[in-house]
């Protein structure tokens, strides 16, 4: 023991040691098929070297992040038809928190209180508005599917998230110093958003919107069964004031969308060239397109006013043959398309083909001279596998695809690429690795930025079958975690979670610099400072209710354990607004206001102030309680509402 001591080798270490030696001898008797088709090789090779049997905790402890360590990596992850953002520290893949977008959360009082509410009311469509006027004023669904965070020259500013909702076409922002989304914008004319990418020079700038879906063109009841009249629409919001910058009408239906280093263009996928309505139709032909879109040339086009206005905004003609567009011929059904970080290739993803087709952005200059043609662009089109979905890069040449149907990663190098597309012999496949399940996005560690570190790809894979235990008939699906730095792929964790994470962005640490209370002047809250201050009430100190007509505003602070108000009266029938204000100023002292039977809860984090506003429509004595732990006598923070009845 002693002799063990002075090598600093624990008796743990030694048993780590043992296990590993013996891991590595059943996965070797495995056969080598099986391991190397797991990835286990790059692990299995790594043990078998000589001196390995030390390497084991070593690697095993670059993935293990020990109680009270931080991650290196936020991962801001969509959650699909849950329609909320969350965060998750990479490498331990531990869920830290969820941001509620699209959706309404029971916890945090999203879509009921007044904050909330303004942000999923105020950037509605008038049809919307209308649509949902006897149906509580706001959407209750949403689907997010792409989140990305906004940049300054090439890589992230720690400012600003943007997402889009496929279901109800909006386009949302999330402020990453309080991590709560603060703008949400319907977009007209256009039927769904899907792609989503952002401006990445000189800084977003632009978020660049696909819509997916064609439709009439105002889509007001006069044409319907007649496609011809359809049309897909290309929105740039600007991500500052986030209105509606410029659409751009498009041949096809666009599928997803990014952008070049360079300020200069977007490109984006588009399917059904066919222009058709049934999934045969749009099935039908052998090529579909990528489209680019030539930023220079749409805006002097809006500064000279050659736009129609639709729907309150300028839309521009983009279809074939315009002078703002260049439609590139692709095999059949392209989905993802994605930048490199060399700031030179893109690459559109084959779904109905094994390929996928790179391109050289250097070109477009070019093709938009008209001194090429479009198909001169491309540079290489490697046979992948099946299902190409999603492209992924490490910032040293190589490329990380997801294969939907053949339920892999292939890593390959698109230098080789290119060269095999000018007729040399060479493969660019460098390693399949087997992902479970049916992979679609894929993400690495800061690979949609020229910062792109090349440690860490995620997939993200539909399909989780049989690697959890059987929680009935709807499954998680699986995040997977590989290890990317070394010349071969290892899979080092699988991580369960809920419906369903379409997209994530890897973001380091050193790029975001969340606040840890709320400031007492954030915007987010500065409705209610100014009807406290037309109240004559300051928030900070009193407690307090202003009767105004039917209108009555009940005034409390909440400072752990005791809100400032034991009891407030109302009278049935009367709109009532709470204000709550934290006035607690420790890190992570939350408070939450809920009414028992009225179906209010909110949450009020330190330094905070929400609100809520209500009918007193049955009359009785009703408890309010604070509803987040915060205290020893958290249990016995509460107080009475008393509604006296009409006529009283
Ligand atoms: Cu491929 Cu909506 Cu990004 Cu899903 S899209 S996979
Ligand atoms: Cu305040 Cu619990």
């Amino acid at each position: 023991m002693a002799n063990q001591d002075k090598k600093g080798l624990s008796r743990r270490d030694m048993l780590g040691t043992t296990a590993a030696v013996a891991v590595a001898g059943a996965a070797g008797a495995a056969g080598g098929v099986t391991v190397s088709r797991t990835g286990l090789i790059g692990a299995a090779e790594a043990q078998t070297a000589p001196g390995a049997p030390a390497a084991r905790p070593a690697v095993a402890s670059k993935y293990e992040v020990k109680p009270g360590e931080l991650d290196e990596y936020y991962v801001f992850f969509s959650s699909g038809q849950t329609g909320e953002v969350r965060i998750v520290g990479l490498p331990s893949m531990r869920e830290l928190m969820r941001i509620p977008v699209f959706n309404r959360d029971s916890a945090t009082g999203w879509g009921l209180t007044n904050e909330s509410r303004k942000i999923l009311t105020e950037g509605l469509t008038p049809e919307a508005r209308e649509f949902l006027k006897d149906k509580g004023g706001v959407y209750l669904n949403g689907d997010l599917h792409h989140p990305h965070l906004s940049f300054t020259d090439g890589t992230y500013d720690g400012r600003y998230l943007f997402a889009n909702d496929k279901a109800n076409t909006r386009v949302c922002r999330i402020r990453l110093d309080v991590m709560k989304c603060d703008k949400i914008i319907q977009l007209p004319n256009q039927h769904t958003v899907h792609g989503l990418r952002l401006q990445k020079y000189p800084r977003t700038g632009y978020v660049f919107c696909n819509g997916e879906d064609r439709i009439p063109v105002p889509n007001d009841g006069k044409v319907l069964d007649d496609p011809k009249k359809y049309s897909s629409i290309f929105t740039a919001v600007d991500g500052d004031t986030m209105k509606v910058a410029w659409q751009i009408r498009v041949d096809g239906n666009l599928d997803n969308v990014d952008a070049d280093y360079q300020g200069k263009y977007a490109w984006a996928t588009c399917y059904n060239s066919e222009e058709g309505v049934t999934l045969a139709e749009m099935m039908a032909k052998e090529q579909d397109w990528v489209v680019v879109f030539n930023l220079k040339r749409i805006e002097e086009a809006v500064k000279k006013g050659e736009y129609e206005t639709i729907g309150g905004v300028p839309v521009l003609d983009g279809r074939a043959g315009s002078k703002f567009t260049r439609y590139i011929p692709v095999p059949n059904s392209p989905h993802g398309i994605n930048t490199a970080p060399d700031g030179i290739h893109f690459v559109a993803n084959g779904k109905l083909s094994p390929t996928v087709t790179v391109f050289d952005a250097r070109k477009l200059d070019d093709l938009f001279d008209d001194k090429i043609k479009p198909r001169d662009v491309v540079v290489a089109e490697p046979e992948l596998g099946l299902g190409p979905l999603h492209t992924a890069y490490d910032g040293k040449g190589n490329a990380y695809t997801t294969l939907f149907l053949d339920s892999q990663v292939v890593k390959w190098n698109i230098d080789l690429a290119k060269r095999a597309f000018k007729g040399e012999k060479v493969n660019p496949v460098i390693q399949k690795l087997d992902v479970h399940y049916q992979p679609g996005h894929n993400h690495t560690s800061m690979g949609q930025t020229k910062e792109a570190d090349g440690k860490w790809l995620i997939s993200l894979n539909k399909f989780s079958k049989d690697r959890y235990l059987n929680v009935g008939p709807l499954k998680p699906e699986n995040d997977q975690l590989i290890d990317i730095s070394g010349d071969r792929m290892v899979l080092v964790h699988d991580g369960p979670s809920f419906a369903e994470p379409h997209d994530a962005t890897i973001v380091h640490r050193s790029k975001i610099n969340p606040v840890h209370v709320w400031k007492r002047d954030d915007p987010f809250f500065e409705d209610a400072v100014k009807q406290a201050k037309a109240d004559g009430v300051t928030l900070e100190t009193d407690s307090k209710v202003i009767r105004d007509g039917n209108k009555v505003r009940v005034y409390m602070t909440s400072s752990a354990p005791a809100f400032g108000l034991e009891s407030f009266q109302v009278k049935q029938g009367d709109e009532v607004t709470v204000y709550v204000t934290n006035i607690d100023e420790v890190e992570d002292l939350t408070h939450g206001f809920c009414i028992i039977n009225y179906g209010i809860n909110m949450e009020v984090a330190p330094q905070a102030t929400a609100s809520v506003t209500f009918v007193a429509s049955t009359p009785g004595v009703y408890w309010y309680y604070c509803s987040w732990f915060c205290h020893a006598m958290h249990m016995e923070m509460k107080g009475r509402m008393f509604v006296e009845p009409q006529g009283a």
